[in-house]
């Protein structure tokens, strides 16, 4: 699906709003969630963890992007490909991997979807297996913070095909009526396991539905991370002013299947090569190297330096036990919820 209504332009390094500095890190989150994604997927073919793997090789930048600059306190309300969330708001490696891995270390112990970064310490909500879930409680999260009278923000994330759930459009009517500082990032990967976009809705520009929730909708260009950086750090601070929400909807695509069990033999070859094409790593890496900032050697040093960190934290994680049976109802139930006790 060729790519439309291009609301903003490629913005030159003047206009990205950030320091040398600022973009190698951004740079630097982007390639670390290609390699650690590309790990774990060659880890699960190896037989080193069990279940599946939701990779999300191609989008990277969606993630990335609008995560880069938020503040320790903001919240993430993810799906389960946001691995690049995560990454950037600072989860630790061996945690990420603990939850792919499904050992003792991981912030549910094992209990969850493997892909469910969730991980309180960093403002990370564990997502809902029913798709669409976080959407609700990232929505309810940013009613919180207008209470609490913060500045704070919440990012929440989701592909084109959670947006067909009902409690979906039910968060976005609230946040509307609200002005709840939330901003909405619709990863539009063209399919949802094996249903294409085209028989998901019946318009083609998914950030057309904010409309109906009296709020800006834009569909940008994916595979940009400056760009998405720059359109979701505009969105954020209209947020935080109290501005209300936005909707950016990312047009981008998976490269690998829904998960690892997963040929996608229902796409065309040449849909994948067209898309491989506009690889948001490679972009980057362009747009880096035409400015001076980044060179061949100091991508070297910087693959080898990440390689390093993921092998230190799949160690750590490879030798983390499993928790027992009978501890499977553990963390599961409150002792101790506020609806319970009097002073309630
Ligand atoms: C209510 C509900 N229906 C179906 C599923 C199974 N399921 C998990 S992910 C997925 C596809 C979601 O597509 P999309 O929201 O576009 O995200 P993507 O996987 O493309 O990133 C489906 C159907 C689910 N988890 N919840």
């Amino acid at each position: 699906m060729a790519e439309k209504k291009q609301t903003a332009k490629k913005p030159s390094l003047k206009q990205v709003g950030l320091s040398e500095q600022g973009l190698m890190d951004l740079y630097t989150n982007l390639l670390k969630t290609r390699l650690l994604d590309e790990r774990l997927r060659k880890l699960f073919r190896q037989g080193r963890y069990a279940g599946t793997y939701f990779s999300a090789v191609g989008q990277e930048a969606t993630t990335v992007g609008p995560t880069y600059g938020l503040r320790d306190e903001d919240i993430i309300a993810p799906s389960h490909r946001e691995i690049g969330a995560s990454v950037t708001k600072g989860v630790p490696l061996d945690v990420i991997i603990g939850q792919v891995y499904a050992r003792r270390n991981s912030p549910d112990k094992g209990k969850s979807h493997p892909c469910h970064y969730g991980y309180r310490a960093r403002g990370v909500i564990t997502p809902a297996s029913t798709l669409a879930g976080q959407t609700i409680v990232g929505t309810g999260c940013a009613m919180g913070f207008k209470i609490l009278k913060k500045d704070n923000v919440v990012v929440a994330f989701f592909g084109e095909g959670s947006t067909s759930r009902g409690g979906w459009h039910e968060a976005l009517n609230y946040a509307g009526i609200h002005k709840l500082p939330i901003v909405y990032i619709c990863q539009n990967n063209l399919w949802a396991e094996s249903v294409p976009a085209t028989l998901q809705a019946g318009i083609r520009d998914f950030a057309d539905r904010a409309k109906a929730y009296g709020f800006p909708g834009v569909t940008i260009d994916g595979n940009d991370v400056v760009l998405m950086h720059r359109t979701a750090a505009e969105a954020i601070e209209r947020a935080r002013k109290g501005k209300g929400p936005t909707l950016i909807e990312c047009k981008t695509y998976r490269w690998y299947g829904h998960s690892e069990i997963d040929p996608a033999d229902y796409r065309q070859a040449e849909e994948l090569e067209n898309w491989k094409k506009k690889d948001p790593v490679l972009r980057a890496e362009k747009f880096m190297m035409d400015l001076g900032i980044l060179t061949t050697p100091k991508r070297e040093a910087l693959v080898e330096q990440i390689d390093q960190e993921i092998d230190a934290a799949v160690q750590v994680c490879e030798k983390e036990k499993y928790v027992e049976p009978e501890e499977a109802y553990n963390d599961v139930y409150s002792e101790d919820f506020p609806v319970w006790r009097d002073e309630y």
